[in-house]
């Protein structure tokens, strides 16, 4: 695969990278994106129902069920060449790689990586909904989607245990969106993979960027909310791109 020369100079300069990645990073782990118009997420349900306070709140079983299977669709998916890029580069290569994601999963970590910043949490960092504390109790993998299934209750004050991910108006986790944010302001590069940058404060950040004179490079398939800010596209899977870069 030939990098495109622009990439390949900012790439090979830069001595601070801030990596921002969102779904498609683990699109090639076999991990379904958000918005794909067949395969996301968001095409079989509305997130309404299923990624909000107000959805718990009404129907936890539901919201538990969805997230479980979640939970064993990560626990069974591998890291791929672009996950194991990143780890690699941040190890051998001169620049140091400060890396943000989206993903609540944890295939960044699995190949290798220290993930500077879950901007919206982790969904195995279970904690209690009504005390906050963490929990372990995951129970038994699901085997296939089921419609309902009670959430495990802490063993605390008896409250509903709940994934540990930002639902949409939740606030994220403070600091690690001040991590994020200083990194991204340190950094002499802005790397965007695999995002459609629509989700906010998230996409907030290669904004900045931008506007501080930092370069920002988006590597996607398709076109983004964020390709009119970026320096340089291209328009390649993040699996194929990250590895033909440390080349
Ligand atoms: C907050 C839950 C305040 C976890 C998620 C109007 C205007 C502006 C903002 C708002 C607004 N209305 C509401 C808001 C705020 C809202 C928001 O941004 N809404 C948007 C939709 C308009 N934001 C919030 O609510 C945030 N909180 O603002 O709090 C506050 C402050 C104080 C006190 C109280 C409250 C919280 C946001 C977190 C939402 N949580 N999910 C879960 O179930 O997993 S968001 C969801 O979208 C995912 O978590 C994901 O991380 C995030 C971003 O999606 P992407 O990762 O970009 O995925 P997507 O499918 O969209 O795109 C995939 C891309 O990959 C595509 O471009 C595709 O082309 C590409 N691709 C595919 N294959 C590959 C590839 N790229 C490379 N290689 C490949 N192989
Ligand atoms: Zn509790």
């Amino acid at each position: 695969m030939r990098v495109p020369e622009e990439v390949l100079e900012l790439a090979r300069t830069a001595k601070g990278v801030t990596v921002l990645t969102g779904a498609g990073m683990s699109a090639e782990s076999g991990l379904a994106t958000f918005r794909d118009a067949q395969t996301g997420l968001w095409a079989q349900q509305d997130p309404s129902e299923l990624a909000t306070p107000e959805a718990w709140e009404a129907d936890p079983a539901r919201v538990w069920a969805w997230y479980r299977w979640r939970m064993t669709l990560m626990t069974r998916a591998q890291p791929n060449a672009g996950h194991r890029a990143l780890a690699e580069w941040s190890e051998a290569g001169d620049a140091h790689l400060w890396v943000v994601t989206q993903n609540v999963d944890d295939l960044h970590e699995r190949a290798g990586s220290d993930v500077l910043a879950h901007l919206h949490g982790s969904i195995f960092a279970l904690r209690c909904s009504r005390c906050g504390q963490d929990a372990d109790a995951v129970g038994e993998p699901l085997t296939e989607p089921v419609e309902r299934l009670d959430p495990p209750v802490c063993v605390h004050c008896g409250g509903l245990v709940r994934p540990g991910i930002v639902w949409f108006g939740e606030a994220l986790p403070q600091d690690a969106l001040e991590r994020a944010e200083a990194a991204t302001l340190s950094a002499d590069l802005v790397l965007v993979i695999g995002t459609s940058g629509i989700v906010y404060p998230a996409a907030g950040l290669p904004i900045m960027a931008h506007h501080r004179g930092v370069p920002v490079v988006e590597i996607n398939p398709e076109e983004t909310d964020l390709s009119d800010i970026a320096t340089a596209t291209w328009r390649v899977p993040a699996g194929e791109a990250l590895p033909a870069l440390l080349t």
